[in-house]
């Protein structure tokens, strides 16, 4: 070890050791030796690899010489970084729970803090209880479920924002039937996408069948205007064009809309087929437009819910509907807390 360490510094630890026989002749008057492989104990598991600093070697004509050791050293650590970062970890081996989240898409971060403290049994193997237990903790980040409520005076404004082609007008147009036919809502539909031609056409279409009143704006203010034409009635639904999370000027325009009027209550439509990372691209971008709420499509084309879960863990939104297909005005639902966390939680 000392060996080892006056080689290494005080942080080397020794991985392997092994007795060979050097020299003699089919191994008789073999001389004994101890091979020692060491390394230097760098947190490798914890730190995130990208955020690791990666090994400088200067070139030999510099001050610093590398020695073949060194390069040996740096070929050594890359080779063991490699292996740690695919070894499981121990709880990955031993909790069935943590992987059904990971097959269900939950973040592993995430996966692993909802694991915390759970009973295990002895053979490794979660109990029903820890099953049950973990069900309810995942019910407690879906409590914040509620939809589109009318109040008994006034007029409810309501935007549908999101990125492009994930379901933002048939959505509204569910929306739209449903509180007409339901609850016998009077309701005018607003569009502001004048972005491609067949947008406007296919809201019409929707309230030419529903019955309702639909408004074009082309500004801010012309909004302002439908507003006011529409003050007698008890819902207006508006429209926006979809916009790519990477274009700024796109969403300065949609936050310059909606800053008309500080209660339009701003649903942030995404779809549930979303990988995880995309939607934090997303919700951190039309974060300029201060949605208070996420509505997540196409959950009949996503394998699981991961992505809506990661997303309410990360953030303070509530969830208002979850759309299940293409179906005008039916695939359209509030779902229960505990629904959400039974189906996040499917074998
Ligand atoms: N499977 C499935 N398809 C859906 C759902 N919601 C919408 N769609 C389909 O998704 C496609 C796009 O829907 P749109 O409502 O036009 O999407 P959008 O967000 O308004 O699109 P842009 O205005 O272009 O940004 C259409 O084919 C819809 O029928 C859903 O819940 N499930
Ligand atoms: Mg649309």
């Amino acid at each position: 070890m000392s060996q080892v360490k006056s080689e290494l510094g005080r942080e080397a630890v020794i991985l392997h050791t092994r007795r060979l026989k050097k020299g003699g002749v089919f191994g008789f008057f073999a001389k004994e030796a101890v091979e020692v492989m060491a390394g230097l104990d760098t947190p490798l598991a914890a730190a995130a690899p990208e955020k690791r600093p990666q090994p400088v070697i200067k070139s030999n004509d510099g001050d610093t010489k590398v020695t073949a050791l060194q390069l040996e050293l740096a070929n050594m650590r890359k080779t063991l970084e490699q292996v740690v970062q695919k070894m499981p970890t121990a709880k990955e081996q031993t909790s069935p729970l943590l992987e059904l989240l990971i097959k269900n898409d939950v973040d592993r971060q995430i996966a692993e803090n909802l694991i915390k403290g759970l009973p295990e049994s002895k053979a490794g193997m979660d109990s029903n209880r820890a099953k049950q237990m973990l069900e309810e903790r995942i019910a407690s980040y879906f409590q914040r479920v509620d939809g589109i409520v009318i109040p008994p005076r006034g007029t409810k404004t309501v935007a549908l924002i999101g990125p492009t082609g994930v379901g933002k007008t048939t959505t509204l147009a569910k929306l739209a039937a449903n509180f007409v036919i339901k609850e016998g809502c009077k309701v005018a539909l607003v569009t502001a996408d004048t972005y491609r031609i067949s947008a406007v056409e296919q809201l019409k279409t929707y309230a030419d069948i529903i019955g309702v009143p639909i408004e074009v704006v082309y500004s801010p203010d012309e909004l302002k205007a439908a507003f006011y034409r529409h003050q007698d009635k008890q819902l207006i639904l508006i429209d926006t064009a979809g916009r790519s999370p990477s274009n700024q000027d796109q969403l300065g325009e949609l936050q310059a809309l909606l800053e008309i009027d500080p209660y339009i209550e701003t649903h942030l439509v995404l779809s549930t087929t979303t990988k995880y990372r995309d939607a934090l691209e997303i919700v951190n971008k039309f974060s300029i437009c201060s949605p208070q709420k996420f509505l997540f499509t196409k959950v009949d084309e996503a394998s699981n819910i991961g992505t809506i879960f990661n997303l309410l863990y990360q953030f303070p939104a509530t969830l208002s509907y979850l759309t299940t297909g293409q179906n005008v005005p039916d695939d359209i639902s509030l779902v229960k807390p505990n629904e959400l966390a039974k189906h996040l939680l499917r074998e």
